[in-house]
């Protein structure tokens, strides 16, 4: 069943455990690339335009963002990993903040992990769903920007993402996703369903 989303509402930004909020609904969690597109993916399928602040500028999201959904659901908006000029000391902070909010949230159900459809999988986006794995939270790897290429590279990039993360296949799921023009849309408001308690 498709989820439909009535309300979206921007709770709290965090940086550290205190900060966090009550730890009672089922929470997603959207990660990737910095610049990749999980704000704008978080607004496209709350069907908001600013609920989450987007940017050209890559690293715009420096904190845990909390939204409720529905007054049931938490969506969370982490920071993006991987940007080129963000100092080394940063980026260890970074992991020790993700690694350490993964490890103390007990509901955590499922990631959705933007994946510029144009670059493909890399490095840092394999360490994100080993992370998925170790916790046993499923990820949707969303292939974002679909916008951008035509069908063809559509199709070859999927397939790629398949072959590239043949590994993981028990624990993921990959779409084509487009912030634009709402490409993937239903199937993330779908997946969500399915990973509610029903
Ligand atoms: N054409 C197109 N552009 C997109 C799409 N999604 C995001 N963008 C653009 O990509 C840039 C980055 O988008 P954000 O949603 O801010 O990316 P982010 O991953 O949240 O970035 P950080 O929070 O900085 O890590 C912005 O200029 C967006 O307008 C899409 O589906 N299609
Ligand atoms: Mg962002």
């Amino acid at each position: 069943m498709t989820l439909i989303i009535k309300k979206s509402d921007f709770v709290k930004s965090a940086t550290k455990p205190t900060h966090y909020p009550e730890d009672i609904f089922p929470e997603f969690f959207f990660a990737g690339k910095s610049n990749s597109g999980k704000s704008s993916m978080l607004n496209k399928i709350c069907n908001r335009k600013k609920l989450a602040i987007t940017s050209k500028t890559p690293g715009r999201t420096q904190l845990i963002n909390y939204f409720i959904i529905n007054n049931n659901i938490s969506f969370v908006d982490i920071p993006g990993y991987g940007y080129a000029s963000t100092p080394k000391n940063i980026t260890a902070s970074w992991e020790k903040m993700v690694l350490n909010y993964i490890s103390n949230r007990k509901f955590i159900v499922s990631m959705f992990i933007a994946v510029d459809i144009r670059r493909g999988i890399e490095k840092l986006d394999i360490s994100m769903i080993n992370l998925c794995s170790d916790f046993s939270v499923s990820a949707n790897i969303m292939l974002t920007k679909s916008d951008k290429v035509n069908n063809n590279e559509k199709t070859k990039m999927k397939n790629k993402t398949i072959k590239d993360l043949k590994n993981f296949n028990n624990i993921i799921n990959i779409q084509t996703f487009s912030a634009k023009n709402g490409d993937g849309v239903k199937e993330a408001l779908d997946s969500i369903s399915e990973h509610l308690p029903s």
